[in-house]
């Protein structure tokens, strides 16, 4: 391990030797295989540690389970206190782990910034929440009866995190759990297991101040796929929150509805975004590059389709080329950079065939090669790519997690909303005008049909305040703000006769 990445590590509480599996609060190594960990920076290998067995998995499960049950009755309120701590250790190291994030993902520091801040809102707002898990009181059709609903905590959660966002996500669902009194077990992706690791560690020192609170409300496992369908397939967890790609969510929805359990899916978003000829082209092309090429195309917001007006199309292809042009590609721990690095070689193979399928299918390519000066030597670095093409090649039905945007033209609203919508993903969508009709009209129930529908900004970067997921192949689910937390707790009605009387509901008569 370099010097650098154990000092960081130091500084972020994880413990030497480096573990793969936190049970019960207790570091042990992984029992399976070991891993490399790489940086996309370089391709030098950050550390090694090895995975946990499915036995070692069960034991997590096992410890989530027993956590629960003491921490189900501890109220929420002193649940949301563990969560404002957690945040306060977020907020003391951000920086470090902020730079962990950028060695581990290759996002630029201002992004992998933006990812801790991420966590810590989800904090503030999860210390909120722990005051507001309201349910409703209803009119009850009989006298002396009150009918109310309250929330309880679920059970143990399984969550399952990628790469691009290694940290944030797992937050945006761990924080809620814990103030719906839920404990959590984590599978992180197997390319990015060191930022998991600080996670937990930080995690621990706070959960070890509570004498009130057991350790096992976080369990962490390292390791690659088999465990994610391990934990698919345990019913002892009776959520599962995953985020990946669409056959990923596909065989986890299988699995977690066989034994009748729920799943938050959070999967492919193959964002597109309509620009009117009312649109300011400032704010256009700003918000475009930061939406098509931040975190190099490896957000699921990013925007990959853009439906341009006829009218205006050919300056803002120019405009854009121009900034294309200059972007600064390169170390993303460099502050002037502004695309960092893709995550592998597989990434970058990805993203070469698409842009050769899209060749194929008449489209015009804009950049879009490997670049190998100026640039960190082993890691994978492109020129973002512009594709000016038909909107109706079938390549445009397709997710590259690269940074690939594809130009289309319309000259009429509806049809454009049509070709927007005409695609098997529903995450983010946006559309820029300046024309409050052609705005509520993208917004209503004729107009884009994703999860998450942006006026005048772009697809990518949503607040945890809202609700955040898509539909159709994106899986439905909803984490992070807003009412997000109902999927973590269970609802009991409750019926409470106090009339010393038994009237029955739809006025039935059975008497006896
Ligand atoms: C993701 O890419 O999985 O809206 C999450 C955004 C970020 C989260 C992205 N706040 O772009």
């Amino acid at each position: 391990m370099a010097n650098h990445i154990e000092s960081l590590l130091t500084k972020l509480k994880v413990q030497d030797p480096l573990c793969g599996v936190s049970c019960g609060g207790i570091w042990q190594p992984g029992a399976g295989e070991s891993l490399a960990v790489f940086s996309p920076i370089d391709r030098k290998t950050l550390a090694e540690l090895t995975t946990a067995t499915s036995e070692q998995t069960d034991q997590a499960i096992a410890s989530a389970a027993k956590a629960f049950v003491d921490f189900r009755t501890l109220p929420a309120p002193r649940r949301g206190e563990l969560v404002r701590q957690f945040g306060e250790q977020l907020r003391a190291h951000q920086a470090e782990l902020g730079q962990l994030v950028t060695l581990e993902t290759g996002k630029i520091t201002a992004e992998a910034l933006g990812e801790v801040q991420e966590m810590i809102d989800i904090c503030d707002f999860a210390v909120g929440l722990s005051r507001q898990l309201y349910g409703k009181t209803m009119a009850s059709e009989r006298a002396g009866h009150r009918l109310a609903e309250q929330w309880h905590p679920l059970g143990p959660v399984g969550v399952i995190s990628a790469f691009n966002f290694p940290v944030a996500v797992w937050a945006w669902n761990a924080a809620i759990a814990w103030v719906c009194g839920d404990p959590v077990v984590w599978k992180p992706s197997e390319k990015t297991p060191l930022t998991a690791v600080a996670c937990q560690s930080l995690l621990e020192t706070v959960v070890a101040e509570f004498d009130d609170i057991p350790p096992g409300i976080s369990q962490l496992v390292v390791g690659g796929a088999e465990i994610g369908k391990q934990l698919a397939a345990d019913s002892r967890l009776p959520l599962v929150s995953a985020t990946g790609s669409v056959p990923m969510g596909r065989a986890v929805a299988v699995t977690v509805a066989q034994r009748l359990g729920r799943s938050l899916l959070e999967l492919g978003g193959n964002n597109g975004m309509i620009v009117s000829p009312s649109a300011d082209l400032e704010l256009a092309v700003r918000s475009i590059t930061f939406s098509a090429v931040g975190t190099c195309g490896q957000r699921c917001t990013t925007l990959r389709r853009l439906m341009v007006h006829e009218s205006i199309a050919d300056d803002l292809v120019h405009r854009l080329r121009k900034v294309y042009e200059n972007l600064p590609i390169g170390d993303p721990t460099d502050p002037a950079t502004l695309v960092g690095p893709l995550v592998d070689a597989r990434a970058g193979a990805a993203m070469e065939r698409a842009l050769t399928e899209a060749r194929l299918q008449g489209g015009k390519v804009h950049g879009g090669n490997q670049l190998t000066k100026g640039v960190p030597n082993g890691g994978i670095y492109v020129q973002p790519a512009l594709v000016e093409i038909a909107s109706d090649a079938p390549i445009l039905q397709e997710e590259t997690f690269a940074p690939i945007l594809y130009v289309t033209r319309y000259n009429d609203l509806n049809s454009a909303i049509r070709v927007h919508n005409d695609v098997p993903q529903g995450l983010s969508s946006a559309i820029l005008t300046c024309d409050a009709a052609e705005a509520e009209t993208f917004c209503s129930a004729a107009g884009s049909d994703c999860g998450i529908v942006n006026v005048n900004i772009g697809t990518s970067g949503a607040e945890i305040g809202g609700a955040f997921g898509g539909e159709k192949e994106t899986g439905g689910g909803r984490e992070s703000g807003s009412d997000a937390w109902k999927t973590y707790m269970r609802r009991a009605t409750n019926t409470v006769n106090y009339s010393g009387k038994l009237p029955l509901a739809q006025g039935i008569r059975f008497d006896v």
